[in-house]
């Protein structure tokens, strides 16, 4: 069944995405899929624009790390918006509530208290299969969507208007 669930197509040109300087930082818990994730936000990020070397990427040890490692790299960085990445799989205990929650409110908190783009890069996901088809990997004969892709053109999307530009 089709559904009108996503997000619009990106805009077609990004006015001064050459000059910006984008960070990611990544948790390292779920390696396929952060890899592919990663590997979607570069593409976008490259298709909007952005030069290769321009672009800055790190990681932390899992989602929680998130909020603090995308914070150490706005204070030490000059980057122009910083894409948090990670994804977390629901288990049997009530881990994957906790850093849900703590880890998206750090994330949104961090960006409006540094007045500096943060895209929320992180799927809260009930099983594999759901992070497979959300990282554009697939299960089951599902092809599914990278949401990394998505969040490359959100971050220049945001740091263009952060500065004026868009
Ligand atoms: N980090 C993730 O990025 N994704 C996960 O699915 C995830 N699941 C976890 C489950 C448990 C039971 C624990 C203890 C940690 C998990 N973490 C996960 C790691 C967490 O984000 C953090 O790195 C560690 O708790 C160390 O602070």
């Amino acid at each position: 069944m089709s559904t009108v669930k996503g997000p619009a197509p990106a805009p077609s040109s990004f006015p001064g995405s050459e000059k910006l300087r984008i960070g990611i930082v990544h948790a390292r818990w779920n390696k396929e899929i952060i890899d592919a994730l990663v590997a979607g936000a570069v593409q976008s990020l490259q298709k909007a624009g952005v030069p290769t070397e321009n672009i800055l990427i790190e990681s932390v040890p899992g989602s929680w790390e998130l909020p603090a490692g995308c914070q150490i790299m706005l204070d030490q960085k000059p980057v122009d918006a910083v894409i948090a990445i990670g994804c977390l799989i629901k288990g049997s205990t009530m881990h994957f509530e906790y850093i849900c929650d703590c880890a998206t409110h750090g994330l949104m908190r961090l960006g409006l208290e540094t007045k500096r783009p943060v895209v929320l890069g992180v799927l809260t996901v009930l099983n594999d299969d759901q992070g497979l088809e959300r990282a554009g990997i697939g299960r089951n004969g599902k092809p599914g969507h990278n949401h990394g892709e998505d969040w490359g053109f959100a971050a220049v999307e945001m740091a263009l208007k952060s500065q004026g530009k868009m």
